[in-house]
């Protein structure tokens, strides 16, 4: 750590700012909008340094009426001023001018003791028009003026001043962002957040932008954010006390969880005051000696029933948590940075975690009981689930080693036949066809997005495909040459898709597929189609459904007698049917029609198919199918 003493000489002197300007990504990640947030960010947390090393008790933000400055202040000891020795300039004007160690995100030198955050003044300072720095302390108001980094006014004496503290005012340089435009819910959010994770500072938004102040101040800090957690959340908590834990060490870390009647887990977890979405070591760390803790506590007082296994899902099921950890070089990964990555975190916390809790739980038996009563309400859960779902997936284990896709909503009969696989474009008509079906006999299969297009493509390519390779799984009868029409699952596959141009192209990808790589279920008469209905037609007390703008006029024209006024209604698409109204038109063997799918002549359409599907995905090409007009001739 660095020495609580800070003078200008402990400052070293390093580079321009030139750098910055020319590769703001380098430094801001971007020039964006979570670029330009960021340097909002930098400035709070040097007044956050100041206030989590005891100096400051009160941080306050405000947004400009014209949505592009923002002045920071803190009532700390405020930025020191006096002369550096050797490069005969203010430490103010160093921390604003130069450069600091290590580049990317900011530096170490001019750290306080304890403080971790980047210290991006000079790239704030940088990739700003105008920067105003007043600085109170020792009885006096300084106050220095820069320019893109430059400085454009010396550091001058403004007067006598009672009180110390720091206030900043940027403007980012519209010449480096193209938008310039703060958003105020974006800075009251994470206002909100520094104010949970530093407990006793008070935190102010002044949003001139709105006319709105907010006011942050939470003496409890995790445990406070944890309760509010809990609430969003709608969940019960199962028991009161949240379990905290602080360690001020080198590594800070603060944990706040508590087990609730909520099947997930949600743990919310931060690095140097910045959310960690995509978790990382930290978390790691907090499951694995978490889960150890309790696993011993169970043990170690005989607390399995007999017959129940407890595994490491159940212990965290319902668990609900905070984890604010500041370390001196957070190392971030992923797409997003947001996960953090540097490996000894991981057995720090486990190791801190582990004990504390082990101790809380044996301290606290009425807690620790509602808690261990909770996982095997969990394992037995698991457990009867596990039974049920092995009930439903009995055809997987004819089939050898396979699990069916998650997204399959599987039928019940164990025979074969007739069962019907309907594979339906998107979650939303997966959804309505799930509930209007029979489940004894039809299984629905949900894919999402465009289905790809498989003309040309070897067996290896398809399979790479998820949605693809799910539709193989659930027909269980292989591909290439591992296909065996013996396996297949269903006895009908029916192609389920909306009745507009999207819908006929998803059922013209779908059938290349099934053509090209599996050519014997078409040849063998097992693909169908199936016709939803485009319009409703209400005459009187009567309801007609017609499949399209012909068998509408058809309908229009035999059923409207007199004056008798026909009411028309345009399906948007399955997902907005109601699953009743599905089964009626398009489910039920009894009336609806299906489109059994046939090839004429081979060849031919081997050509057509190679010719379309290989230039132009969408050109609009039919298979010969025969029209199968009544559900009852299909039934064979
Ligand atoms: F860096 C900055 F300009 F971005 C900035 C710094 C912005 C804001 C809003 C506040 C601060 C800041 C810095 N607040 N408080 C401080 N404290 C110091 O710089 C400081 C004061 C005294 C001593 C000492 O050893 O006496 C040491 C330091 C680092």
């Amino acid at each position: 750590m660095a020495s609580a003493k800070y003078t200008a000489e402990s400052i070293t002197v390093l580079e321009g700012l030139d750098p910055v300007r020319k590769r703001p990504g380098m430094y801001i990640g971007g020039v964006g909008s979570a670029g330009l947030h960021h340097l909002v960010w930098e400035i709070v947390d040097n007044a956050v340094d100041e206030a989590m090393n005891g100096h400051a008790t009160e941080i306050a933000v405000t947004l400009h009426k014209d949505g592009q400055s923002i002045t920071v202040s803190d009532d700390g000891r405020g930025i020191p001023i006096d002369i550096h020795p050797k490069h005969k300039k203010s430490a103010l004007e160093i921390v604003y001018t130069t450069l600091h160690a290590g580049g990317k995100f900011g530096d170490d030198n001019y750290k306080t003791a304890g403080g971790l955050h980047g210290v991006g003044a000079s790239v704030v300072n940088a990739l700003s028009s105008e920067v105003t720095v007043t600085v109170k302390r020792d009885g006096a108001a300084w106050s220095m003026e820069f320019h893109g980094g430059a400085v454009k006014s010396k550091l001058k004496k403004l007067g006598a001043a009672r009180g110390s503290g720091t206030t900043v005012h940027f403007r980012p340089d519209p010449t480096i962002f193209p938008r310039t435009d703060f958003n105020p819910d974006t800075i009251r959010e994470r206002l909100e957040i520094v104010s949970y994770l530093h407990r006793g500072v008070t935190v102010r938004f002044n949003d001139e932008t709105h006319g709105q102040k907010y006011e942050y101040s939470h003496a409890e800090g995790l445990v406070e954010y944890l309760r509010r957690i809990v609430t969003e959340a709608g969940a019960r908590a199962v028991h009161e006390a949240p379990f905290t834990l602080a360690r001020d060490e080198e590594t800070r870390l603060e944990v706040a969880f508590l087990w609730t009647e909520a099947t997930e887990e949600k743990i919310r977890s931060y690095v140097n005051g910045i959310p960690t979405g995509s978790g990382g070591t930290h978390e790691n760390g907090l499951r694995s000696g978490l889960v150890k803790a309790v696993r011993n506590y169970i043990d170690t007082h005989g607390l399995t029933p007999r017959g129940v296994t407890i595994s490491a899902e159940d212990i965290r099921e319902g668990l609900t948590g905070v984890v604010s950890l500041f370390l001196k070089e957070p190392q971030f990964q992923g797409q997003t940075k947001d996960r953090l990555n540097n490996p000894e975190i991981q057995s720090l916390v486990d190791g801190w975690v582990r004990p504390a809790l082990e101790q809380w739980l044996n301290q606290t038996r009425t807690v620790a009981e509602q808690i261990v009563a909770r996982i095997i309400l969990s394992a037995r859960a698991r457990e009867a689930s596990r039974a049920a779902s092995a009930q439903v997936t009995r055809r997987s284990a004819t089939n050898g080693r396979l699990t069916l896709p998650g997204k399959l909503s599987d039928c019940l009969s164990n025979a074969r036949e007739s069962t019907e696989l309907f594979i339906v474009e998107g979650d939303s008509a997966g959804g309505s066809a799930k509930q209007g079906r029979d489940r004894n006999f039809q299984a629905i299969l949900p894919l999402r997005g465009k289905v790809l297009n498989t003309e040309g493509l070897a067996t290896g390519k398809v399979l790479e495909n998820k949605e693809l390779a799910d539709l193989v799984t659930a027909l269980g009868c292989g591909l290439g040459t591992g296909f065996d029409l013996a396996r297949l699952r269903y006895q009908r596959i029916v192609l389920l898709a909306d009745a507009d141009s999207d819908g006929h192209h998803i059922t013209t990808l779908l059938l290349t597929f099934l053509y090209r790589h599996l050519p014997e279920l078409i040849k063998g008469g097992r693909v169908f189609i199936a016709m939803p209905p485009l319009y409703r037609i209400d005459i009187g007390q009567a309801t007609y459904w017609a499949a399209d703008d012909p068998d509408r006029d058809r309908i229009l024209k035999e059923h409207v007698k007199g004056n008798a006024k026909p009411e028309i209604t345009r399906f948007k698409g399955l997902g907005e049917m109601m699953p009743k109204v599905l089964w009626e038109t398009t489910l039920s063997p009894k009336t609806r029609r299906l489109l059994r799918v046939g090839i004429a002549d081979a060849l031919e359409t081997d050509r057509v198919v190679g010719e379309l599907m290989g230039k132009d995905p969408s050109a609009r090409f039919r298979f010969i199918m025969d029209r199968a007009d009544e559900a009852s001739d299909l039934d064979v």
